[in-house]
C-alpha cells in the first residue's frame, strides 16, 4: 500500500488559485461589458487566452503532463498526489468529485472520499470493512458507494493472486458488499442495496431517476437497476460472465457497461474456468469487452473487439461514441499500459486518446461535458503511484 491523499498534506491542499488569474478573468470580464465593438473583439481575444480555472478548486493546473498526441486535452489539472486514488466520478454540479482512496499501512482498506466546496477531500464512508465504487446522488447532498462494513469492522484480508510472480490479476468480489448512501455534511447513513453476494459498481443515471448497479443476486454477476431509494429492482443482463461496470447514457435510453469476453472454440474452457473464480469470489477480467445494452435488457450490442482488458467505458456528452480504458495496443499477456480510446456505437472509428506510459483509466466526462475526469500513474513521485486528474476537453 502507498501513501494517501489525505494521510499528509498535498500540493493541492496547499495551493490555491493564483490571484492573477482571477485578475485576469476580471479584467476580461470588465472589457466585455464595454459597447464599443472593437473593443468587445479583442475582450473576446484575451478571454480566449485566459489562463484555465479547475472545475474543482484546488487541483493543480499541471499542463507539462499532457503526452504529445493528447490533442483532446486542452488544460490538465491534478487533484491528489501520491498513493492510490482512483474512480473519480462528478457531481451532478460538475463541481465536485467523489473518490476512492486507499489509506496508507499495513491492513489498510480502500476508502471513500469527496471534494468539498472548497476542493479538499472530505471522508465519505466510516472507516470500516472495505469499500469501492462511489457516485453522486441526485442534488449532490448524497454520495453512494459499496461497503462491506456490515460484516467486516477493518478491512478483510484474502490471499491475493501475486502478479509480480505471473499469476493473473484478480477482482475480489465480497459476498458481503453492500450499497450505501451517507450524506456529504451532516453524518447520514442508509443502505440502498443489501442482501447476501455481491451489490456494488453502482452509478446513477445523468437523468436523476434510475441507479445501475452490479449483483450476483440471481447466481451470476448481472447488471440490475433500481429506483432513487433502491426499491423496483430490475434485472438488466443475463448472460453467463461478468457484466458489470455499468454507466447510464445522458438521456437515460442506454447503458454501456464491460463484459467478459469468451474466446472463440474455447468457450468451455473459459466458462469452467470462469465459474470455479467466481464460486470463490474472485473474478479474472484479463478478457473484457465493451457491450451497450437497453435498461429493460433488450438490444444487448457489443461495441469492441478489440482483445485484451476494455473496460470503464462512458458514453461522450453526445451519446454517439464511447470512452474507455484499454489494454490491447500493449503487448499482450496483462500489460499494465492502459490508455483511454474513444470509438463509434458499433465499435468503429478507434482513437486513442491518451499516450501515457502506465496507466490511463475510469473517465467520466463532466455532466456539461467541458471536462473529463480520469485516473493516471502520470507525474507519480513513485511508481505505481495512481492519481486522479481533470483535463479540458477540446474535439
Ligand atoms: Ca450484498
Ligand atoms: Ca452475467
Ligand atoms: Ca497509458
Amino acid at each position: 500500500m502507498t501513501q494517501t491523499a489525505l494521510s499528509r498534506p498535498t500540493a493541492s491542499l496547499q495551493a490555491l488559485r493564483n490571484p492573477s488569474l482571477l485578475l485576469a478573468s476580471m479584467a476580461a470580464g470588465v472589457a466585455l461589458s464595454s459597447c464599443a465593438y472593437d473593443e468587445s473583439a479583442k475582450a473576446l481575444e484575451d478571454a480566449e487566452e485566459a489562463p484555465a480555472i479547475s472545475p474543482i478548486p484546488n487541483a493543480v493546473l499541471k499542463n507539462e503532463l499532457i503526452e504529445p498526441g493528447e490533442t483532446h486535452f486542452k488544460n490538465l489539472w491534478q487533484l491528489t498526489f501520491g498513493g492510490q486514488n482512483a474512480e473519480a466520478y462528478w457531481s451532478f454540479a460538475d463541481d465536485r468529485l467523489s473518490l476512492q482512496i486507499t489509506e496508507d499501512g499495513e491492513g489498510k482498506c480502500d476508502r471513500i472520499y469527496a471534494t468539498g466546496p472548497d476542493g479538499t477531500m472530505r471522508p465519505i464512508s466510516n472507516g470500516q470493512g472495505v469499500t469501492t465504487c462511489s457516485f453522486f446522488m441526485p442534488g449532490d447532498q448524497e454520495v453512494l458507494y459499496a461497503s462491506t462494513q456490515s460484516s467486516h469492522a477493518s478491512c478483510p484480508k484474502w490471499d491475493k493472486p501475486n502478479t509480480a510472480k505471473g499469476e493473473p490479476y484478480t477482482w475480489k468480489i465480497w459476498p458481503e458488499y453492500d450499497i450505501y448512501v451517507a450524506g456529504v455534511s451532516d453524518g447520514s447513513e442508509r443502505v440502498l442495496i443489501d442482501g447476501y453476494g455481491y451489490d456494488a459498481e453502482a452509478t446513477v443515471s445523468p437523468r436523476g431517476d434510475r441507479i445501475v448497479f452490479t449483483s450476483t443476486r440471481s447466481g451470476d454477476l448481472e447488471l440490475w437497476t433500481c429506483d432513487l431509494e433502491g426499491g423496483d429492482l430490475q434485472q438488466v443482463t443475463e448472460e453467463l460472465g461478468y457484466d458489470g461496470g455499468a454507466f447510464f447514457s445522458h438521456d437515460g435510453r442506454q447503458l454501456v457497461f464491460r463484459s467478459t469476453a469468451w474466446t472463440p472454440g474455447e468457450e468451455a474452457a473459459e466458462q469452467a474456468s470462469y465459474l470455479e473464480d467466481f464460486q470463490r469470489w474472485q473474478v479474472k477480467p484479463g478478457k473484457m469487452e465493451i457491450f451497450t445494452i437497453s435498461p429493460d435488457g433488450s438490444n444487448r450490442k457489443q461495441v469492441t473487439s478489440l482483445g485484451g482488458a476494455n473496460f470503464a467505458p462512458y458514453f461522450t456528452p453526445d451519446d454517439q461514441q464511447v470512452i474507455f480504458s484499454s489494454n490491447h495496443h500493449d503487448a499482450p499477456g496483462g500489460a499494465l499500459n492502459f490508455d483511454l480510446f474513444l470509438c463509434d456505437l458499433d465499435g468503429n472509428a478507434v482513437e486513442r486518446v491518451t499516450q501515457s506510459a502506465y496507466f490511463d483509466a475510469f473517465p467520466m466526462f463532466s455532466h456539461d461535458g467541458r471536462f473529463l475526469a480520469f485516473s493516471s500513474n502520470r507525474g507519480g513521485t513513485k511508481p505505481g503511484e495512481t492519481n486522479v486528474f481533470i483535463a479540458e476537453w477540446i474535439e
